[in-house]
């Protein structure tokens, strides 16, 4: 009796905490697949989409989590402005395209000058 109590005392505590606001950064090459898994996060047809031209926002509700997704463009010039983002995110979820032989050296460079960031160093990391 006392443990179900405890239980329902400790769900009504979980119920009533307010939502948590977390930050995640969408980063990799161009055309490694970003925009295709937000939208497959969010239930969407990850085909035809077209290359990010600086970023897309994203604002997800996952359990007590209110979840902003930054979609950054990966080109060549577009790269820049990841590190602007880099403060404000929880952590990083670096997409490849392990399919892209040809660029996996390019994408070995760009996800180590990322982890070696001192805004990202330490942070969690999905590959
Ligand atoms: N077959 C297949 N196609 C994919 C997959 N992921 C992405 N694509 C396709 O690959 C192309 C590029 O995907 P995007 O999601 O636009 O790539 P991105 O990383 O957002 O690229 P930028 O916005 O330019 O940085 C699109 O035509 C997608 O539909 C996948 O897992 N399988
Ligand atoms: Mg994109």
């Amino acid at each position: 009796m006392f443990s179900l109590m405890a239980n329902c005392c400790n769900w009504l505590k979980r119920w009533r905490e307010p939502s948590r606001k977390v930050t995640l950064l969408m980063v990799g090459l161009d055309n490694a697949g970003k925009t295709a898994t937000v939208r497959g996060i969010q239930g969407e047809n990850p085909e035809d989409v077209a290359p990010t031209v600086g970023f897309s926002k994203v604002d997800l509700k996952q359990g007590k989590f209110e979840v902003t997704i930054f979609d950054l463009g990966g080109g060549k010039k577009i790269r820049g402005i990841w590190k602007n983002y880099y403060s404000e995110t929880y952590g990083v979820v670096f997409v490849v395209d392990s399919s892209d032989v040809q660029r996996i050296e390019e994408t070995k460079d760009i996800m180590a000058e990322v982890l070696r960031h001192p805004r990202i160093a330490g942070k969690p990391v999905l590959v």
